[in-house]
């Protein structure tokens, strides 16, 4: 018997007891108010990031995405000192994105700026770039202002590793681009790498998988000259030169953040209030995870089966396989490929910014040049039925698509025609409004429109006015009917 009277073998349920009330009376204390965990904190100042962007960006999101909605068409450039080994590392070819050689080679941070005294694209001619954009029917230029690999393609007062101050070149790229595109009515936006930089210390380093045949620390960088403070990394450096990108180069229409991998809401409000400097500039949504939104989403190298409803959206595409120039990389897109997605993102509602990655000389690949010409052909006839559209009616098109316009009495409908019928038949399934009148873009020629049980038929001449795409007018009375 123990000293309390109470008989032993009763007491292991006793402490049993006494332990699981502790563990509910602790439970409940803990819920009553929990300890701030990172991430729990991080999720509540998310919100405080999310919040500000709601409270202070938000509101005008409608005013400053006007022109962007009507525009959809975009030309992406990624240019930097990666295009000077493009692709190639001690006579080896990089089966990555071109512009991820740095991090592909592990190559030590000195032995790649190393690069920069080699880059001098003096082919380069601001003028000839901003006029391909404008004759492929692009409405705006995104260019890389520094891209992962830490190099400014302008002359930043935050880090002499710039083209300004440690290449032979000596010149402001993104100055000469800015005047080409006033000149041209063109906007310009600019890219920034806002979290990875494999040159700065602190900077971030890609978190996925890494062929490990070097030693890579545990924040997969590979050279400790990269090792240091992140946020560090972010007041000396990244702040600054979007301070300055923001600031030197007049009206910047969109800024295009990347991989923001490692940021928090903290970094991310040390980011936001710059956005101020330019009152009416629109944001993508890579800034920060999922709780930020930005202005528009970016789907990378696909188009969305049903585009992204009740979103602003842009696919972003190469023309190839990589972002960066790779001499070798010659799986070039058709014409007709690029031109029918562009027709496909319009009729889902969403933009299409197309890349170009120049050479270290600072010329645009030919073929390139090539189908931006194919594309600005096809756009001069057509681009009435891409630019200032909306989303097809149409859940699906068995010969192509639709992007509209709605009047105040009805609706114009392009059909973009991908599949000429053979029968010179064109059914517009299910549509139940009344024709006023039916053309060919092309050549302004009228075209017999009939009510059918199945929706409507236009009677089209035996030949496509074009192979590619072939858009058929159709002026519709009242609100659209589609069943
Ligand atoms: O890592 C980058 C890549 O290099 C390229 O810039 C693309 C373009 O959208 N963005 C990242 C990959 O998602």
């Amino acid at each position: 018997m123990h000293s309390t009277g109470i008989p032993i073998r009763h007491w292991p349920r006793i402490l049993l007891a006494g332990a699981l009330l502790a563990i509910v009376a602790g439970a409940r204390l803990w819920a009553a108010d929990p300890p701030a965990k990172p991430e729990a904190a991080s999720a509540g100042a998310a919100d405080e990031a999310a919040i500000a962007w709601q409270q202070e960006y938000a509101p005008t999101h409608d005013r400053r995405m006007q022109w962007w909605r009507e525009a959809r068409f975009g030309m992406f450039i990624h240019w930097g000192v990666y295009s000077v080994p493009a692709g190639v590392w001690k006579g080896e070819k990089s089966k990555r994105i071109g512009e991820w050689l740095m991090l592909d080679f592990k190559i030590p941070v000195a032995e790649y700026a190393a690069l920069a005294s080699q880059f001098n694209p003096v082919k380069f001619n601001a003028d000839e770039w901003v006029k391909l954009a404008k004759d492929a029917g692009m409405k705006y230029i995104v260019i890389t202002s520094k891209h992962h690999d830490g190099f400014a393609m302008f002359h930043s007062g935050a880090s002499p590793y710039n083209i300004y101050d440690a290449t032979p070149f000596n010149r402001d790229p993104l100055k000469e681009l800015a005047e080409a595109c006033k000149k041209e009515g063109i906007k310009l936006g600019f890219y920034y790498s806002e979290a990875q930089d494999w040159h700065h210390p602190g900077g971030a380093a890609y978190k996925g998988k890494i062929n490990t045949d070097k030693n890579i620390d545990k924040e997969n960088h590979w050279d400790t000259a990269q090792q240091g403070s992140m946020d560090e990394y972010i007041d000396k450096i990244a702040v600054p030169q979007v301070k300055e990108i923001l600031s030197n180069y007049g009206p910047v229409a969109i800024l295009w953040w990347d991989t923001p991998g490692d940021m928090t809401p903290q970094r991310v409000m040390k980011f936001l209030p710059l956005l101020k400097l330019q009152p009416d500039m629109v944001v993508n949504n890579r800034l920060y995870g999922k709780k930020y939104t930005g202005d528009f989403e970016t789907p990378e190298q696909k188009i969305p089966a049903t585009g992204i409803p009740g979103k602003d959206w842009e696919t972003c595409m190469t023309m190839n396989t990589t972002w960066g120039y790779k001499s070798f990389d010659d799986k070039w897109k058709s014409a007709e490929t690029l031109i029918r997605n562009l027709v496909d993102i319009a009729s889902k509602g969403g933009n299409y910014l197309l890349n170009v990655g120049p050479t270290s000389e600072g010329l645009i690949p030919e073929p390139s040049v090539e189908r931006l010409h194919e594309i600005g052909r096809w756009m001069k006839v057509n681009g009435e039925a891409i630019y200032g559209t909306t989303a097809s009616p149409f859940k699906n098109l068995p010969w192509g698509r639709c992007t509209k316009k709605l009047t105040t009495d009805g609706a114009t409908l392009y059909l973009h025609v991908f599949q000429w019928p053979e029968d010179g038949k064109l059914l517009v399934p299910g549509l139940k409004n009344t024709v006023e009148s039916a053309t060919l873009l092309s050549d302004g020629s009228t075209l017999e429109a009939a009510d059918d049980e199945g929706g409507v038929v236009v009677s089209v001449p035996a030949d496509a006015p074009d192979k590619i795409s072939s858009t058929v007018v159709l002026k519709v009375k009242g609100t659209l009917k589609v069943e």
